[in-house]
């Protein structure tokens, strides 16, 4: 809740469901929301999910014997993908090349059955999210903290084998990184805060408010999508890019913080403090929320059942 009046606090242009906004928080705070918003959708149920997550860090399998295991063939050369061929990652997961940058962008959010294999190898506790989940349906409950160890885990797992070629390096995208992916024009401020909402009327399905049925996993009142909680990713059309679920399923960690201004990733070292957040969830319904601009911001070691992330890989530059 603290984070979220920060930002009721700090950003002067509010959506009209302010006032509604600050009520509803206090609601919120029981089940630690994020993006937070007044059309909250039932309360999750108690069952636990099928998604293989572990609330301890008790390896199914032994994690040295995992670890040593061969990875599979690579899939041609990173730099060669394709929205046709994308490349993929040992753990299946696909990337298409984002044009004009030299990044390959993950089609999907990280699904639960990739950061299950991150858990199982390396013993990171990973807390069983209380909405029902299958292996594809994206990963939640996860910080910026563990989404950035699950990049350079699979960089070094992939780069030490040879799977990966040298100089390339999977990380989280940058906020000026996701919004070319959302197809955002030029945007104006120096930081996420000031970036945040203020290009208006633009949303991640390329039409006018209100969102049309199958145009993503939104909150149930907008009548997008059967399913209350996430969905298995893939489910909805690709946007220009081939990429899916940008907007809706989970809100995604990027790898700024909150109030940094650009940087060259290559640079970045992690620390502590506000990280950035990126596309409404299931939990969303407004249009402040599901525009393409829409940020939030979440602690490093912040985790929710709204929020997930979204692995890019950045090739060496040419
Ligand atoms: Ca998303």
């Amino acid at each position: 809740m603290e984070r979220a009046l920060h930002r009721i606090v700090s950003k002067p242009v509010l959506p009209p469901e302010a006032s509604r906004f600050l009520a509803a928080m206090f609601l919120a705070a029981a089940c630690r929301c994020v993006f937070g918003e007044p059309s909250a959708p039932p309360a999750p149920p108690a069952a636990t999910d099928s998604a293989g997550t572990e609330a301890s860090p008790v390896a199914e399998t032994n994690a040295s014997e995992e670890a040593a295991a061969p990875l599979p063939p690579a899939s041609g050369s990173p730099a060669e993908a394709t929205v046709a061929r994308p490349w993929r990652s040992s753990l299946g997961m696909e990337f298409v090349p984002l044009p004009g940058t030299n990044l390959l962008f993950c089609r999907y959010e990280t699904r639960a059955q990739d950061y299950s294999a991150f858990v199982r190898r390396t013993g990171r506790k990973w807390v069983k999210p209380k909405i029902e989940q299958g292996p594809t349906h994206p990963a939640v409950n996860v910080t910026w903290d563990d989404a950035v160890d699950f990049c350079s885990w699979l960089t070094e797992r992939e780069a030490k084998v040879g799977f990966l070629p040298a100089g390339c390096r999977y990380r989280l995208p940058t906020d000026p990184e996701w919004s070319a992916a959302v197809g955002l024009g030029s945007e104006t401020g120096k930081t996420p805060l000031a970036r945040n909402g203020e290009i208006k009327g633009v949303y991640p399905w390329d039409g006018p408010w209100p969102p049309p049925a199958g145009a993503g996993n939104y909150a149930p009142v907008r009548e997008t999508d059967p399913f209350p909680y996430t969905t298995p990713v893939g489910s909805f059309p690709t946007n220009r890019y081939g990429l899916c679920d940008l907007g809706g399923n989970v809100s995604e960690w990027c790898l700024d913080g909150w109030l940094q201004e650009s940087f060259p990733p290559r640079t970045f070292r992690p620390g502590p403090g506000e990280k950035t957040l990126r596309g409404a969830s299931w939990f969303h319904s407004t249009p402040w929320h599901l525009a393409s601009s829409a940020r939030d911001k979440a602690a490093n070691n912040f985790d929710d059942i709204r929020i997930g992330f979204r692995v890019v890989l950045e090739l060496p530059a040419r």
